[in-house]
């Protein structure tokens, strides 16, 4: 389908895909199609099963959310669903921001129907009769497309005041994002789509608990709503017996930078990230290092390759799996110029809300420009120091993700020596314009 414009998925370990089995095979503008490749499959064994067995499969397959904290998936509807307070609310965050990110693009823009029959069984389960669908404004095929898929379910009863005769409404409202990351926090979500600066909220209270107008809401990823569709398909029991522990079923990857093949790419969990990367066409040049999980996530070098991509194997080497970023570096990469924009990137984006977030990202930036210039105050070590106070001060104290993740990379480059040293005074290697300018 040629107007898509992330490209097709591509190949990976020779395992069954589940995630992205439709992408590039369905008609995304068909209803037809789609239910012709197992489309609302998954919605009648819902309706068959009821809410309470769903809840049951979601807890077998240890489902966890996608979109970077990987919470339990089960827990989180079950918690929503039993709540007396009434209505309850469904959200999907489909607002796709973190750099080096675009894995819910080509789920939506390639599978839209599988999105809103995924957030019509969350509704069905949790009780909510209206999903609201917060889209990155920065997609518009993405946000064509699904509002074609809403409109067309909704004409054929797939949404509406019945859903499919079974006697429960359930219909999909879709607002669209307006450029800021923050939105992408759940709880500032919740507040741009109320009508508010998209500000995070403190937590807790969780939004299963109190959630958009302070009622009950499931908040979940794009990704994560695909996984059910897949569990409804072969039971919890099975998904679960793909990986392990927490990471069960297969992740999808956003792999970029110096690869062969950049693209979103899906493998089981468990799959090494030595194996990720040569299905991407392997690094392209020297290996330098790899971005694992984001900025929020921590670098990875040539030997620690053979990482088991899984939420332990990544924790265990310092870095998350975060929302599936993979980006790669080779030797002639500006490593620090690259942090330094990540800082900048942090810098624009915080909400300005708590002080250790809006000022720790400036400082953090201006630190990072003198280091890229070689032009630090006091000495280089001296300029580490006062990152390394930034960074614990930004973790303890600021009030949401952004803040509290703001110096994951810088730290760990640090860490692991990756950031340039002075012009002339180390190995030509440790960087690119930064050692041989
Ligand atoms: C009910 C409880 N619900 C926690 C829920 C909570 C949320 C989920 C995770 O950050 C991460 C962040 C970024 N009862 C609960 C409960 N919950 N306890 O579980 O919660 P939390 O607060 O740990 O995380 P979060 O605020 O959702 C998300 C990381 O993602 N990230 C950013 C990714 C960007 C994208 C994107 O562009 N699509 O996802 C990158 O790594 O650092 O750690 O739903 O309500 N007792
Ligand atoms: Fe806003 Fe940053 Fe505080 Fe989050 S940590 S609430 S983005 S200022």
């Amino acid at each position: 389908f040629a107007d898509t414009a992330v490209s097709a998925p591509q190949t990976r370990t020779g395992e069954r895909l589940r995630l992205l089995r439709r992408v590039g095979a369905v008609d995304p503008s068909s209803l037809d199609d789609y239910r012709s490749r197992g489309g609302y499959a998954a919605l009648r064994r819902a309706v068959d099963l009821g809410p309470t067995r769903v809840i049951a499969e979601l807890k077998d397959s240890s489902l966890t959310g996608r979109g970077g904290a990987a919470f339990p998936t089960g827990v989180k509807w079950e918690a929503v669903a039993q709540s007396p307070e009434r209505p309850h609310h469904l959200v999907c965050n489909a607002d796709e921001s973190e750099p080096g990110t675009f894995k819910d693009r080509v789920l939506m823009e390639g599978d839209p129907y599988g999105l809103v029959e995924a957030m019509t069984i969350a509704g069905y389960v949790t009780g909510a009769t209206v999903g609201h669908l917060y889209l990155r404004g920065e997609y518009p095929l993405a946000t064509r497309r699904l509002q074609d898929a809403i409109a067309a379910a909704r004409a054929r009863g797939y949404l509406g005041a019945d859903v499919m005769g079974e006697g429960f409404a359930f219909d999909i409202e879709l607002r669209r994002g307006a450029g800021a990351y923050i939105c992408g926090e759940e709880t500032a979500l919740l507040e741009s789509i109320e009508g508010y600066r998209g500000e995070p909220r403190n937590k807790p209270p969780f939004p299963a608990q109190q959630g958009l107008f302070g009622k009950p809401t499931a908040i979940n990823n794009v990704e994560t709503l695909y996984n059910v569709l897949e569990i409804l398909d072969i039971g919890g029991r099975s998904f679960a017996a793909v990986g392990g522990d927490r990471s069960t079923g297969s992740k999808l990857f956003c792999v970029s930078g110096a690869v062969g093949t950049p693209g979103v790419y899906e493998v089981d969990f468990g799959t090494t990230l030595r194996e990720l990367l040569e299905l991407a066409g392997g690094a392209r040049g020297t290996l330098r290092t790899v971005l694992l999980g984001g900025a929020a996530g921590g670098f990875v070098m040539p030997d620690d390759l053979d990482v088991p991509l899984t939420l332990e194997g990544a924790r265990d080497i310092g870095a998350t799996l975060g929302s599936g970023v993979v980006l790669v570096f080779d030797t002639a990469a500006d490593l620090t110029g690259t942090l330094r924009r990540i800082a900048a990137f942090f810098r624009d984006e915080s909400c300005g809300q708590c002080v250790p977030c809006r000022v720790g990202t400036v400082r953090q930036e201006e630190v990072l420009a003198r280091l890229e210039r070689d032009t630090p105050i006091g000495s280089r070590e001296t300029e580490l120091a006062l990152l390394d106070d930034l960074a614990r001060v930004m973790r303890d104290a600021s009030i949401c993700g952004l803040g509290q993740t703001a110096p994951s990379a810088v730290m760990s480059a640090i860490d692991l020596e990756l950031i340039a040293a002075p012009r002339g005074a180390a190995d030509p290697a440790t960087n690119g314009r930064g050692t041989t300018a």
